[in-house]
């Protein structure tokens, strides 16, 4: 993901399959709205910079981060969804609540992707503060959507290739 020393936004468009033909689901969090409604856009915006067709980008909010692999898992049971995104922002407090929802999503995010055998996503921020967080999503170190979405992209034309 991005980090202070490294923008991955920044990319050779060239490089990225065209995803026309593909199907996304797009989770997002409630919490931290104004982040990580700035990263879902992004996340549209680049697939359908790619060629994702509109009508085959399915979005859904859950109300927090912790309900991001559930309700990826309700979008792949109920459709022929190629790929899944979960987007959130979990900014750490003074308690262990942040820890605890991390490794939550992660797990649940890979156990997902393992289970459907097709792409999920991590879209999930984990920052120190709110500043983190806005340079991550569409300020100074890019734009964690776009690169959630550029990596499903390129998952999908993987499954695709090795079929
Ligand atoms: C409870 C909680 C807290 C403290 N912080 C965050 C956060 O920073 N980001 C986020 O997405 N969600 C947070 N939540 C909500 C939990 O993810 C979850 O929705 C609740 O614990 C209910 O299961």
């Amino acid at each position: 993901m991005a980090t202070s020393l490294k923008n991955l936004s920044a990319y050779d468009p060239a490089s990225v399959p065209d995803c026309s033909e593909f199907k996304f689901g797009i989770v997002v969090s409630e919490w931290n709205e104004s982040i990580t409604s700035a990263l879902a856009q992004g996340c549209v915006d680049t697939l359908v910079k790619h060629g994702a067709k509109i009508e085959n980008i399915r979005l859904h909010t859950v109300p927090g981060s912790f309900e991001l692999p559930l309700g990826g898992q309700f979008l792949l049971d109920s459709s022929d969804t190629d790929a899944v995104i979960l987007i959130g922002c979990v900014i750490q407090g003074e308690t262990r609540h942040f820890d605890f929802i991390c490794q939550a999503v992660a797990q649940g995010c890979m156990e997902l992707g393992m289970k459907y055998n097709k792409p999920s996503v991590f879209g999930l921020l984990t920052t120190n503060n709110l500043q983190q967080a806005i340079d991550r999503s569409g300020g100074i170190h890019g734009n964690k959507g776009d690169e959630a979405a550029l990596t499903a992209i390129k998952m999908v034309h993987l499954k695709r290739k090795l079929k």
